[in-house]
């Protein structure tokens, strides 16, 4: 694993708000990680949650047809799948996120597969962190392409250093590719950078970094294999996104995010 940042890749990142990692992983990793999610995802029978069908409040409802074909999005498989759960709480992952926040602590927010099946829909362009129950600017997430990710499979893009401005409003995503510069006018004019991989690569971005992917217009699958990372320290927001109702009934706006069972602590700089 290609895990060592340097001063140049944790500054460009602070600067545009994401990074791309050329040969993260080695051809094995790389076959482990493809093995580890067809297992998984076989296993979820096409549910997002590992207690339920759905994420909670994502508000996009009305749209849900089209965004149930934008990705097969199956979440938090660390806590169904040993070998997911090996890759997910490598603390050199931990470490790196911690490097680029520069923050001392990060916890798993959750993981999750994203799957552009043959045909998709594009990722309209957004934001992650509003979704979120923790409010923090550092929170950043990984996405490691299992396929090759190219122009026309539906690589990602990343409107750069827009993440110094965005706020934890949620503009949402819907069907409007370009709805979110609505919120953010003062973006519509920015050249967004698009970051095609080859398996094994990845990139890291800031929650707060717009970004979004293209259509898969190729009849084969483009997966990648992610995972947000909270900032450990943070406090409930009131979001309940993927808590399960048993956790928020024991939470309280404000109360500490350190529930190692729910947010594993895979990182600590002491
Ligand atoms: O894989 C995609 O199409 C979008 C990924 C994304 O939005 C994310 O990882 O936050
Ligand atoms: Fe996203």
């Amino acid at each position: 694993m290609n895990n060592n940042l340097s001063s140049q890749d944790i500054a460009q990142y602070r600067r545009d708000g994401f990074l791309v990692i050329e040969n993260f992983l080695s051809p094995d990793e790389l076959a482990f990680w493809r093995t580890a999610l067809d297992e998984a995802v076989k296993k979820r029978n096409g549910n997002k949650m590992p207690d339920r069908k759905e994420v909670y409040g994502k508000g996009d409802e009305n749209d849900k047809s089209y965004y149930d074909n934008v990705f097969d999005q199956l979440i938090n498989l660390w806590q169904d799948n040993e070998k997911i759960k090996q890759i997910m709480l490598d603390e050199r992952l931990g470490k790196m996120a911690a490097e680029l926040a520069g923050v001392d602590g990060i916890r798993i927010w959750h993981d999750q597969a994203l799957i552009k099946k043959p045909w998709a829909n594009p990722t309209s362009w957004h934001l992650d962190t509003p979704y979120w129950s923790f409010s923090d600017r550092r929170a950043l997430s990984i996405w490691v392409a299992l396929d090759d990710a190219t122009y026309e499979n539906g690589c990602l893009f990343f409107i750069p250093e827009s993440y110094q401005k965005t706020t934890f409003e949620n503009p949402g995503i819907g069907k409007n590719m370009g709805a979110i510069f609505t919120t953010y006018p003062e973006f519509k004019t920015s050249k967004s950078i698009a970051a095609p991989m080859k398996a094994g690569s990845c990139s890291f971005h800031n929650g707060l970094t717009i970004h979004g992917a293209h259509a898969n217009m190729t009849p084969g699958f483009r997966r990648a294999m992610t995972c947000a990372y909270m900032p450990d320290g943070n406090a409930f927001n009131g979001t309940p996104n993927i808590l399960s109702e048993e956790a928020i009934s024991r939470l309280k706006v404000g109360d500490l995010l350190n529930d190692n069972e729910i947010t594993p602590l895979i990182y600590t700089k002491i």
